[in-house]
């Protein structure tokens, strides 16, 4: 038998195994994997290095509204871009609606924007900030049939938290059509009492963002929203968690039968509050939420990847520039953190992050490392067998790392539209050096390889919920 393409010689990665064989690939699947498999098109040299499924970020923020005069710094192309040098080959951002235009109306316009110039394959979860009959009984039902399984709800900012009830007539549209619930777990109510407080005191600079959203902000609403998924009988993933308290939510949910799944974010790992208190505004850079906390709160959440608590390690890629009046440097900005765009750019820099910090530093195991990464993300939002994993007839998605390159992460080496990182000086040891998207190369050394963008929308089926 012979193949587009053999990867001979790697170390491959799945869940459970690190084993050296070839991987024969044709027609963008992986048809075959063992020893000596013959003849190929093209033979790709994979010894000494390792070879990972391709990186999966099942959270990413691209070309999303983000209110009047204010503008995501990445679209699909250089998103897409900076997730493929990157190591990754599949990325599921949120589709939000604008004001007054429906979920149907908005997943159209979203897919629209991504046709024809994504660099790597793409699903889509939706954001629920309506809950109008006609949202919650045609339009949800409707798009989740259409292979958009799983959709995000907020309990913080002012246009998008639901309450309550709200919460829980959404979720049983998702226990209907066996969707997956992602909740961005935050006490609205908390939040605008501790910042009018902090605004009245004269506290307005970036810093204050992360005083007025403490950890007991983020572990009530945790537990609020797990009782709200017990009662409605769905499973739950909450995303970006920042904190052990929150995790240890988690973890006492768990021990009660909850089904509950949980992410965490290379900024709760390798980031703190004092960042938002860099001078010059430049802790602006470091406004998201949950904001960054302590470097006791980073030992919690590397216990949670160590001890397998944390499912899903992902980006939360979510980019405003710097040095702009549609970004960070909004109007009003400098007077009040209220007015700072929530998030930050990391795509691209995820999974070196880990890597590094992981199982470079000997943290977690390479499986693990697979399954944080990749496998876990296919599984939670429908995608497996076909995504997240180095196995025959699976798409032939692989990142080839060289586990001894290091390098330090620059802003003028990446391939984002916002004009920084946050992790600008950070040394890292491993590198993803070779980006297959179904067989074919889409990065290499770091920059973009191939012709046209190749990056299609993918249909996603019921997430795997027993994992
Ligand atoms: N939540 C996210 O998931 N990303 C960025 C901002 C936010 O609040
Ligand atoms: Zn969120
Ligand atoms: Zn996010």
């Amino acid at each position: 038998m012979t193949y587009d393409t053999i990867v001979r010689g790697g170390r491959i990665v799945t869940t459970s195994d690190v084993v050296t064989a070839d991987i024969g690939i044709s027609g963008g699947r992986i048809a075959a994997i063992g020893v000596d498999l013959g003849e190929a098109a093209e033979i790709v040299d994979a010894s000494g290095l390792i070879v990972m499924p391709g990186g999966v970020d099942s959270h990413v923020h691209i070309s999303q509204p983000s209110g009047p005069g204010i503008e995501m710094a990445d679209d699909f192309a250089s998103a897409s871009a900076a997730a493929a040098c990157g190591g990754n080959t599949t990325v599921i951002p949120f589709c939000l609606p604008e004001q007054g235009q429906s979920l149907r109306e908005a997943v159209a316009a979203y897919r629209a924007k991504a046709e024809g110039v994504c660099r790597v394959d793409y699903g889509i979860h939706l954001i629920v900030k309506d809950t109008d009959p006609t949202t919650l009984g045609q339009d949800l039902p409707a798009l989740l049939e259409a292979g958009h399984t799983s959709f995000k709800v907020f309990m913080t900012y002012e246009g998008l938290a639901l309450s309550d009830r709200e919460i829980l007539d959404v979720m049983s549209v998702a226990r209907a059509h066996r969707a997956m619930v992602m909740v961005h777990a935050e006490n609205e109510d908390a939040i605008s009492f501790l910042r009018d407080n902090a605004e009245r005191e004269g506290h307005t600079g970036p810093f204050h963002h992360a005083t007025t959203r403490p950890v007991p902000v983020e572990r009530e609403a945790v537990h609020r929203a797990i009782t709200l998924a017990e009662i409605a009988e769905v499973p739950l993933t909450i995303v970006h968690v920042s904190n052990g308290e929150a995790l240890d939510e988690i973890r006492r949910a768990r021990r009660r039968g909850a089904r509950v799944f949980a992410e965490t974010c290379p900024q709760y790992l390798t980031l703190t509050a004092e960042d938002l208190d860099r001078t010059e505004f430049e802790g602006a850079k470091y406004v998201c939420s949950p904001p960054p906390r302590t470097v006791a709160e980073q030992v919690a959440c590397w216990g949670g990847i160590e001890r397998g608590d944390f499912e899903l390690y992902s980006s939360d890629h979510c980019p405003f520039r710097f040095a702009d009046t549609a970004g960070k440097d909004a109007p009003g900005a400098r007077k009040s953190f209220r007015n700072i765009p929530n998030g930050i750019p990391g795509v691209e820099t995820r999974l070196p992050i880990l890597f590094s910090e992981g199982v470079v530093k000997g943290r977690i195991s390479l499986q693990r490392f697979a399954a944080l990464t990749a496998t876990n993300h296919a599984r939670l939002y429908g995608l497996a067998p076909r995504k997240g994993s180095i196995a025959v007839d699976a798409d032939a998605d692989l990142t080839l790392w060289d586990p001894t390159l290091q390098r330090t992460i620059r802003q003028v080496d990446l391939h984002h539209g916002a004009d920084y990182t946050p992790w600008e000086g950070f040394e890292v040891t491993g590198w993803p050096v070779a980006t297959f998207l179904r067989g074919q190369l889409v990065a290499r050394d770091g920059e973009l390889a191939g012709a046209a963008p190749r990056g299609a929308f993918l249909a996603r089926e019921c997430p795997e919920t027993v994992m």
